[in-house]
């Protein structure tokens, strides 16, 4: 190695350790405002080249701060928690920098790839079936969504809807993400059902049948059904066998948007939940939520084999010029150049094994019983329903969700969101990253009860 590239990283890793200290003595949450980081961290660009020692310094200013995610008081997102064999594994795919559109560039990734990929189908229950890794659940489902119109109107891929209105049937409590995709696929947002939901929070399926009925007297053409496995705010689980049911009597594609919830399939205990999956076409899955990995790692999985291709492969004889197509995933891949997302999950499970899995869904299930529990038990907060899955709803009684979130991160304590549960804005706490324990959930309850709104 030259000495330039040694100094580099073991500079890195002193700002890498500094930052860790930080967390662990819990000064990770920066409180400052954009105005006051832009007037106290160095963000412009020089003319010359930094000295190193002056590089490191803009580095670590930088990082400290950068809110840490696996802080035990960051609860903001679906997401949280870090596994150091995915993070190294990461920092080894940066240093090949693969680009996993070929087995010719990227070697043995392409195999890693497919091992986890194969281990995710089986988990689905889609063995038989295909998948490609995705920048996130948005691209999931406009990947599922894309392969749906191109059946319901074969001549969309080449000629473009033709005046055909396609239709696109959700719970109005999923995400955005599909409303978005119609735009980008030329469905039309407005051509997007939002199916109302039952009390708690799940797709009414009745009216999903009617809905279907009343396009298809009217002359729509229905494209695809989308449930969801666990939503954004609450977690709650559409009915998968029962939206199916209804997906099928009328020859329509189901979707199971299951960015957050699929993980309950590595779970003997909490696998119940996805019931109904065999009767899908397509199931989004995002491991960088519930198993703890970096973003983006997210992935398509289909029942089918051949149709990813059938609907993004195109020719590029520069670029596919060896090896059969199986282990060129380009040709199933919405992006052409891809960075690679699978070493990290690879790596982590070669440490936590399936066994490992199971035990840190159970473990994040059970936090969410003790949060819930506490909020139920406990005075001036007010649990908004019995968790579905790892998103504790609460409120604190008399005062505003967005008041005590917003006053908890002004004073750079505890970072935690708010969102709709039915007619109630609540508080979110989202278990996501299991070190954070039963102490810690102690810790940001307190806070939510004490902070100064
Ligand atoms: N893909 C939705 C994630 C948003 C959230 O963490 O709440």
């Amino acid at each position: 190695m030259q000495a330039h590239e040694e100094n580099v990283w073991k500079a890195t890793l002193g700002i890498a350790e500094a930052y860790l200290a930080a967390e662990a003595g819990g000064a990770c949450l920066d409180a400052r405002t954009p105005e006051q980081l832009l007037a106290e961290v160095p963000f412009g660009l020089p003319e010359e080249g930094l000295a190193l020692e002056d590089w490191v310094d803009r580095l670590k200013q930088v990082m400290a701060a950068t809110p840490s995610s696996s802080s035990p008081r960051f609860v903001n997102q679906l997401f949280g928690g870090r596994i150091p064999e995915a993070v190294a594994a990461d920092m080894l795919a940066l240093l090949a920098n693969s680009s996993m559109y070929t087995f010719k560039a990227a070697g043995a990734q392409v195999l890693v790839e497919q091992a986890v990929l194969g281990r995710l189908l089986t988990a689905a229950g889609m063995s038989g079936g295909e998948g490609s890794f995705v920048p996130g659940g948005s691209a999931a489902n406009l990947a599922a969504m894309l392969m749906a119109r191109n059946r319901a109107v074969p001549a969309s891929r080449d000629s473009g809807m033709g005046g055909v209105r396609g239709t696109v049937y959700t719970s109005v409590e999923s995400h955005y993400s599909i409303r978005k995709n119609a735009g980008i696929l030329g469905l039309g947002r407005k051509h997007v059902r939002l199916i109302p939901v039952t009390g708690d929070g799940r797709m009414d399926v009745p009216a999903l049948d009617a809905a279907i009925a009343a396009d298809l007297r009217n002359g729509f053409v229905p494209v695809l059904v989308n449930a969801t496995a666990g939503t954004t705010v609450r977690g709650a689980f559409d009915d998968i066998a029962a939206t199916g049911a209804v997906a099928h009597k009328y020859g329509v594609w189901l979707h199971v948007d299951g960015a957050l919830g699929a993980t309950v399939l590595l779970s003997p205990k909490w696998q119940h939940l996805m019931e109904g999956l065999a009767a899908a076409d397509s199931l989004a899955w995002n491991p960088h939520k519930m198993m703890g990995l970096a973003l983006q790692t997210s992935v398509v999985l289909v029942r089918e084999q051949g149709l990813l291709a059938g609907s993004l492969d195109e020719t590029a004889d520069y670029l596919f010029q060896s090896h059969a197509d199986d282990f060129n995933p380009g040709h199933r891949s919405l992006l052409c150049g891809r960075r690679n997302d699978a070493l990290r999950l690879w790596s982590a499970w070669c440490r936590i094994g399936d066994r490992g899995w199971e035990q840190r869904v159970d473990r994040q299930m059970a936090l969410a019983a003790y949060a819930a529990e506490r909020i139920r038990v406990g005075p001036q907060l007010a649990l908004l329903e019995p968790p579905p899955l790892i998103n504790v709803c609460f409120n604190r009684v008399g005062v505003p969700a967005e008041a005590v979130c917003t006053a908890l991160d002004r004073y750079g304590e505890i970072k935690i969101g708010y969102g709709q549960v039915g007619e109630t804005t609540g508080i979110r706490l989202v278990c996501a990253n299991p070190e954070i324990g039963e102490a810690g959930i102690d810790v940001i309850l307190e806070a939510c009860l004490k902070v100064e709104v």
